[in-house]
């Protein structure tokens, strides 16, 4: 059982669960276009057993279903996303049938009593706009504003909260320099544009909406608590810059209006012309932050080139991702991003879950590892509350079992275990634990 009660939170504070359109809509229903994840997940070697989000949950036919399990939870919030490519199959052409589900699903939301709470973008970027450059192309800013206005002119009126772009890192780094999550790029100049980019974009979407007088608008950031492997300078200085390119450098550029000194050295050259100019849009300001939790990172540093370090194995358990947990981590994030970022802007933890290899044994899936995994941060939450820090609302993730992008649907996330040849839905341990906790 989760041995917090609603009543050790702040009065007003919010529990809700996290999905994303792509990894549980089913792409292949109601008009949505090619995005660049199916592109991926098409070429051989991406993703495990080349599985793509075509499927999925079939959450777009199931919303109805699954919404009534966040309410039988004691949920107060669903953070759902927007797909680009269903509401504009081409990234410019608007599909009615996308419009119309996100109306369908925000009503139905509202009718259950859950605050809705949308994010822009989660990842699935046109095939079309992936063709002309998608991230390394300037113009994704006015694109992306566009897409903005589109879908928040049809449920912007009714949302709780809006967040532009969900973990800038991923859309970044993960994407265009690791070469892990599409497009699948291994190249330092994409990646440089990428990340000034997506945070231009980010800044162009928060202008147009509140152009359009919407409010509670912020973004989610995802953080890794960096840890040098010794007490060298070397292993310090190869934690730093981890920090600097991972935690530091998005937050900085949205609340600061500046990049770390670290990365600019490294990736400067790399930058549009005259990125400096962009700050302005950039930095609009946020009613609130997001901050996405699961692990730590140890590095150690090497001779090769930059960012010339490496993850060590570290020996804390590990959850069926290979991730350490390490509760800490969440508090000292809220920590420091309220010390160092966003002072009294108000922060939500917008995901924080385990991945875990679930069985089910007559209908039952007993999740206790993901239990004591929920205890742990929630009470890291508390701690930062205890501090001072403004934590208004946590975030699960993840509702249901989905697709976990280059891993397929083998890592299970859910609260609700998920049969991916029937797509019947069992709740787990987990939600019931939160329904006992939530009160429902
Ligand atoms: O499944 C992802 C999600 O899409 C973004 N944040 C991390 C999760 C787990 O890897």
């Amino acid at each position: 059982m989760l041995i917090h009660k609603r009543s050790d939170f702040p009065k007003g504070f919010v529990f809700g669960a996290a999905t994303s359109a792509y990894q549980i809509e089913g792409h292949k229903h109601g008009g949505a276009g090619r995005a660049m994840w199916d592109d991926f997940a098409a070429t051989p070697g991406n993703v495990i057993r080349a599985e793509d989000g075509a499927t999925a949950c079939d959450h777009y036919h199931h919303y109805p279903a699954d919404l009534d399990l966040l309410k039988e939870g004691g949920f107060d919030a669903y953070r759902f996303s927007t797909s680009w490519a269903r509401v504009m199959p081409d990234g410019r052409t608007v599909n009615p049938e996308g419009l119309d589900f996100y109306d369908r699903l925000t009503d139905a939301m509202l009718e259950r009593g859950l605050k809705p709470c949308a994010t822009l973008y989660h990842w699935e970027l046109p095939s079309a706009l992936a063709d002309r450059g998608g991230w390394r192309n300037r113009d994704i800013a006015g694109w992306f504003g566009d897409f903005t206005e589109i879908i928040m002119g049809r449920i912007g009126d009714r949302m709780h909260s809006v967040a532009t772009i969900n973990e800038f890192w991923c859309v970044a780094f993960l994407s265009h320099f690791l070469g892990h999550h599409a497009p699948g790029l291994r190249d330092i100049r994409a990646t440089a544009r990428a990340m000034h980019h997506v945070l231009l974009a980010h800044g162009t979407s928060i202008e147009r909406m509140r152009g359009m007088g919407l409010g509670n608008l912020g973004a989610v950031f995802n953080m890794e608590w960096a840890m040098p492997a010794d007490d060298s300078p070397e292993a310090v200085e190869a934690a730093a810059l981890y920090d600097d390119y991972y935690n530091r450098f998005y937050i900085s550029g949205a609340f600061k209006g500046t990049y770390p000194a670290r990365v600019v050295e490294a990736l400067g050259q790399h930058f549009p012309d005259r990125w400096q100019d962009d700050f302005g849009t950039i930095s609009a300001p946020l009613d609130w932050a997001g901050v996405n939790y699961y692990t730590r990172s140890i590095l150690a540093p090497n001779d090769g080139p930059w960012p010339h370090h490496h993850s060590v194995e570290g020996p804390l358990p590990k959850t069926q991702m290979g991730w350490e947990v390490y509760p800490k981590g969440l508090r000292d994030f809220l920590v420091r991003t309220a010390a160092e970022y966003t002072g009294d802007v108000p922060l939500w933890v917008t995901e924080n879950g385990m991945a875990n290899a679930d069985t089910m044994t007559d209908g039952v899936v007993q999740d206790e590892a993901r239990i004591d995994y929920f205890n742990a941060h929630l009470g890291a939450v508390r701690d930062a509350i205890a501090k001072g820090v403004p934590v208004k609302g946590y975030m699960a993730w993840s509702l249901l079992d989905n697709y976990e992008w280059a891993l397929g649907y083998e890592k299970r996330f859910g609260m609700v275990h998920v049969d991916f040849d029937t797509l019947a839905r069992t709740p787990k341990a987990s939600w019931h634990a939160f329904r006992e906790m939530l009160g429902a």
